[in-house]
C-alpha cells in the first residue's frame, strides 16, 4: 500500500479529480507505458490499463494522451484485474518538446515533475549549446531543471565543466557525480523524497539508468554492458517508467533524447539566457533587437570581451526559431515551410559571419 501523498497527489489534482470521484472513479498515476497499454498505481496495487475508448476521440492531439507521471482517473474492473482510463487529470508541469523525424505532434517527455536531471557526463557527452537548449525547455516545463555531470571518475578536472554551466545559469544547480563510484549520489537524494518527483533526462549512455540504480543500491534497471561492442547510439532503457522510490517520492527513468527541437516561448528563452536579458536592460530602446541599433549593450559587451559571441549567435538562432514556430500558426504555415525558413536562416546567418 502507498499512500498517493508519498507519490505528489495534492490539492491541485484532488480538485480536477472531484467531478470523477464523483462518478465513483479512482485516482491513479501512470507508471509504465507499453505497447498494449498502461500500468498504473493505484496505491493498492499495479493494475493494467488501457484507455477508454472517449478519451481517444476527445484528444486533439497525441500531447493528451496520457503517459508516465499523468495522474489518471481509472474505472477499475475489479473482478478481470483491469481498468479503463477515463481521464487525463491537468498537468502541474510538462517538458515537451518537437518529435524528432517529421511528424507534426508534440512531443510529451515529463510530466508532474518537480525536478528534472538533465544529465551529461564529464567524458563524451558534455556539450555547453545543448545543455543550454535543455534549459530553455527546462525552465519551460514548470519543473525545477538541474543539471547533473555523471561519470566524475573518469574526468580528471570537472570543475571546467561546472565553469561552463555556470556561466550560462548561475541560478541553477549543478552536480558532479560518478554513479558507478557512488560519490555526489547522496547529494542528488536532496532533491528526492517523499512527494517529490524527479524525471531523468539526457542522451544515451550517459548513465541516467545507474544513477537510479545507485540510488536505489539495487540493480534496478537494466544498464548498458560495458563489454558491449555495438556500444554506442543503442539506447538500453526502451520505456519510460516511474520507479516509486522506499524513502518516499518518484524519479521517472527515460530513453535516451535523441534530437532536440524547439517548442517553447520568450520566458523560456530569456531564462535560460538571463545574463543576455540582464545586459539589454542598458539598450537604449526597450525592444532592441541587438542586430545593428544604436546605442546596443549586447553589442557593446561582445566588442569588450564580456559576453561570448558564440552565446549570442545562439540566442539569435533559438530566437529565430521560436519566431518561426510562432508564425507558424498566423501564417498557416506547414511544418516543412517552417523547417525551409529555418535552414534559410541558418545559411545566412553563416553568410553573415564569412
Ligand atoms: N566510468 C563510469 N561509467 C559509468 C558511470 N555511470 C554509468 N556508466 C556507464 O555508462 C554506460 C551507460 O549507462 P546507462 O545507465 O545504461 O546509460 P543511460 O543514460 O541509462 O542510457 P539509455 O538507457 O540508453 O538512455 C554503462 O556502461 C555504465 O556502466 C560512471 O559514473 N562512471
Ligand atoms: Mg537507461
Ligand atoms: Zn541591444
Amino acid at each position: 500500500m502507498i499512500d498517493l501523498r508519498e507519490l505528489g497527489w495534492n490539492e491541485f489534482f484532488e480538485k480536477s479529480f472531484e467531478p470523477y470521484r464523483a462518478k465513483g472513479l479512482r485516482a491513479a498515476r501512470v507508471v509504465r507505458e507499453h505497447r498494449k497499454g498502461y500500468l498504473v498505481c493505484t496505491g493498492d496495487s499495479d493494475v493494467e490499463a488501457e484507455m477508454a475508448g472517449k478519451i481517444a476521440y476527445r484528444a486533439k492531439s497525441k500531447a493528451e494522451y496520457p503517459t508516465v507521471g499523468d495522474w489518471v482517473a481509472v474505472r477499475e474492473l475489479r473482478d478481470e484485474g483491469r481498468a479503463f482510463i477515463e481521464a487525463v487529470l491537468e498537468r502541474k508541469s510538462k517538458f515537451s518538446r518537437k518529435s524528432a523525424g517529421l511528424s507534426e505532434d508534440e512531443q510529451v517527455v515529463a510530466v508532474n515533475i518537480d525536478t528534472v536531471f538533465l544529465v551529461t557526463d564529464a567524458w563524451q557527452d558534455f556539450n555547453i549549446r545543448r545543455l543550454e537548449r535543455y534549459l530553455v525547455l527546462g525552465w519551460d516545463s514548470g519543473a525545477r531543471p538541474v543539471v547533473v555531470i555523471n561519470k566524475s571518475d573518469l574526468c580528471e578536472d570537472t570543475g571546467k565543466y561546472v565553469e561552463q554551466v555556470r556561466e550560462i545559469a548561475p541560478e541553477v544547480d549543478v552536480r558532479c557525480v560518478s554513479a558507478i563510484e557512488g560519490d555526489g549520489i547522496a547529494g542528488l537524494k536532496e532533491y528526492m523524497g517523499s512527494g517529490e518527483t524527479v524525471a531523468m533526462l539526457g542522451s544515451s549512455g550517459v548513465g541516467k539508468s545507474t544513477i537510479i540504480n545507485a540510488i536505489l543500491g539495487m540493480e534496478r534497471q537494466e544498464v548498458k554492458d560495458v563489454r558491449a561492442e555495438d556500444g554506442r547510439g543503442r539506447h538500453t532503457t526502451t520505456h519510460r517508467e516511474l520507479i516509486v522510490l522506499p524513502e518516499g517520492g518518484a524519479v521517472i527513468d527515460n530513453p535516451g533524447m535523441r534530437e532536440l527541437h524547439m517548442r517553447t516561448d520568450e520566458r523560456g528563452l530569456g531564462r535560460a539566457f538571463d545574463d543576455i536579458q540582464e545586459i539589454a536592460e542598458e539598450c537604449k530602446f526597450r525592444d532592441c533587437m541587438h542586430e545593428n541599433e544604436p546605442g546596443c549593450a549586447v553589442k557593446a559587451a561582445v566588442e569588450e570581451g564580456r559576453l561570448d559571441e558564440e552565446r549570442l549567435a545562439n540566442f539569435f538562432r533559438l530566437r529565430e526559431e521560436l519566431e518561426l514556430w510562432e508564425r507558424r500558426d498566423s501564417e498557416k504555415l506547414s511544418r516543412g515551410q517552417v523547417r525551409k525558413r529555418i535552414k534559410h536562416q541558418a545559411r545566412r546567418a553563416r553568410r553573415r559571419k564569412r
